[in-house]
């Protein structure tokens, strides 16, 4: 038998300690490197954080595999068995500029189900966690069922990329819907805008290439509030894959799909 309050009291304390590690490397200098291109940045601490996880799921958990964004994982090409999908640094750019708005994220998969979400927001050391079927909390306090909001009144996640000339959406899908809303906001933190989404202090979240280990904590935590995530084209969110990706309050999310994505 899976002990599933172990495992979950375990990711969370270990989640505080990377999270402890990583404020005290603003002492220190950085290593940055590129990736992909100039803007995709990675350091020393993405890197030693997610080896820190790897360390410490091998030692405790060594049946269960590990999905991490910097490669010392597993190769995954099934969700059989018990999958730990983390992202060492969400929002490394803002690491590197802005020593805030990043996070830790964690999502525990058994068989392709999410059990638990953690997301970790270091530099407030609040912590948003869910266990399947128990809700969500950031740190001890409850978060309450998402209710609809209208359009006209939400708040939306959407980075002002997908609202210029780009090769995944066509920008005038979504400026009606910037023009509609009350707002946009960018953080620049796929993992924190899922948790403020789950918090209420976003009402949805649009985004057109996200990876496993940005969405896969943020999940668990939207669905224990009721939230609805899938693709921007409604489609169901495939846990090992690339996605696009449309988190909103219930409602809201009918709508935004009905009447501005689904034209697209
Ligand atoms: P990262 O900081 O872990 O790389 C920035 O808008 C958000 O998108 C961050 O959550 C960032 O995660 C993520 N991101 C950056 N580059 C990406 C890429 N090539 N594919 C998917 N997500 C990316
Ligand atoms: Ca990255
Ligand atoms: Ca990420
Ligand atoms: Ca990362």
């Amino acid at each position: 038998m899976t002990n599933w309050k172990d495992i979950d009291h375990h990711a969370k304390s270990w989640i505080r300690e990377a999270g402890e590690r990583i404020r005290g490397s603003f002492a220190t200098s950085l290593s940055i490197q590129t990736k992909s291109n100039p803007n995709d940045l990675v350091t020393n601490m993405d890197k030693e954080t997610e080896q820190f996880f790897i360390s410490r799921i091998k030692e405790t958990y060594p049946d269960h595999r590990i999905l991490g964004e910097e490669g010392y994982g597993h190769e995954i090409e099934d969700s059989k068995g018990i999958i730990w999908i983390i992202d060492p640094i969400d929002g490394t750019m803002n690491f590197v500029h802005q020593q805030r708005n990043f996070a830790i994220s964690i999502g525990i998969y058994e068989e392709g189900t999410g059990m638990i979400g953690l997301i970790y927001d270091v530099v407030h050391d609040e912590l948003y966690h869910a266990f399947k079927g128990e809700g969500a909390f950031m740190d001890d306090t409850p978060l309450p069922k998402l209710e609809h909001r209208e359009v006209k009144e939400a708040i939306i996640g959407l980075n002002a990329t997908w609202v210029t000339e780009n090769k995944r959406i066509d920008p005038s899908v979504l400026a009606p819907l910037v023009r509609n809303a009350r707002g946009t906001r960018s953080y620049g933190s796929a993992a924190l805008e899922f948790a403020y989404v789950v918090s209420g202090r976003l009402d949805c979240y649009i985004t057109m290439r996200l990876a496993p280990w940005d969405f896969a904590g943020g999940l668990v935590l939207l669905h224990e509030v009721g939230g609805i995530a899938t693709t921007v084209s409604g489609e169901p969110i495939s846990i090992l894959e690339r996605n696009s990706i449309f988190a909103s309050r219930p409602g809201l999310h009918k709508e935004i799909l009905n009447s501005y994505l689904n034209k697209a």
